[in-house]
């Protein structure tokens, strides 16, 4: 692990072991990049036009939305999930495990600036386990006197040989809320293929999901703890063209598949308590 380098103004940590290579920004508790030894390519997708905006996260790797997804449910002028994905975290702890993989933890606490936004005392912890596998741990611990309620996610880009050749699987005869069509429920029949926008909350899903790339010929696991809903997005040819921070034809590169705590998937969590979702991934 070496110490933070700056990268246009942005501490970034660089981790190599004998499993992985990957780099994390303290700037939102962001993975960015997830490489096993085995592996050709990253598991994670990052624009190479990602840039730092106001208010806005980084346009890949695993985004952390908390303490809601998506837009705020009553407050359309609150940002959209939530405001530490684009916070600066602080390293806690970093050490090795007896495996010999790496462990980092970050942090966030609530300031009078976030409580404007959100009026609640908290403590969120990152903590990130890299070996062969990928472990991303949002520890969520209420340090107020009454309890508060959260939706939150990881929104995890997955880097992928082209879409055309993806497929999710776990999900068939789950419900989902599609979003792109306003919100109506509907049952997933078979696997997910994409071929236009998809946005979609799924609900009570199974906790190992996988992407299937026939392209890349290799599957990615996704392992899922705390939660019991998913969110697949991919944003397609038209909604990316309006992306500054993607390129006109990164929706062939990447599909978001979201460990979450989203739509009725909601936490409540009590004072003096913590609530941990975790995924892991691995190929
Ligand atoms: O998780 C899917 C989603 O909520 C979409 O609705 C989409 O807009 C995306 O996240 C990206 O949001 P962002 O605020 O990062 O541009």
């Amino acid at each position: 692990i070496s110490v933070p380098e700056e990268v246009e103004g942005f501490p970034i940590i660089q981790i190599e072991n004998n499993f992985a290579k990957a780099t994390i920004a303290l700037y939102g508790g962001h993975v960015l990049s997830f490489q096993p030894m085995t592996e050709a390519e990253d598991l994670l997708f990052l624009s190479e036009s990602a840039r730092i905006q106001a208010g806005k996260g980084l346009r890949g790797g695993i985004p952390v939305c908390w303490p809601w997804f998506g837009p705020h449910p009553e407050d359309s002028t609150l940002p959209s999930h939530g405001f530490v994905r684009n916070r600066f975290w602080s390293v806690l702890s970093t050490g090795t495990t007896p495996g010999g993989e790496t462990q980092i933890q970050l942090g966030l606490t609530d300031t009078p600036e976030t409580r404007e936004l959100w009026p609640h005392a908290w403590e969120l912890v990152i903590d990130i386990v890299v070996g062969d596998t990928l472990t991303v741990g949002l520890i969520t611990r209420n340090q107020g006197n009454e309890p508060f309620t959260i939706t939150q996610a990881l929104h995890t880009y997955f880097q992928v040989g082209n879409i055309d050749g993806v497929r999710i699987l776990g999900l068939d005869r789950t419900e989902y809320i599609d979003k792109v069509e306003g919100g109506v429920q509907k049952s997933q029949a078979g696997v997910v293929e994409i071929d236009s926008e998809v946005d979609r909350i799924y609900m009570n899903v199974p906790p190992k999901l996988a992407i299937d790339d026939s392209t890349w010929k290799r599957q990615i696991q996704i392992l899922s703890k705390g939660s019991s809903s998913a969110v697949v997005w991919n944003p397609w040819s038209e909604k990316a063209a309006k992306f500054a921070d993607l390129s006109d034809d990164d929706y062939l590169r990447f599909v978001c598949v979201e460990t979450t705590n989203a739509g009725p998937d909601q936490i409540e969590v009590f004072p003096g308590h913590e609530y941990r979702l975790e995924s892991k991934i691995r190929n």
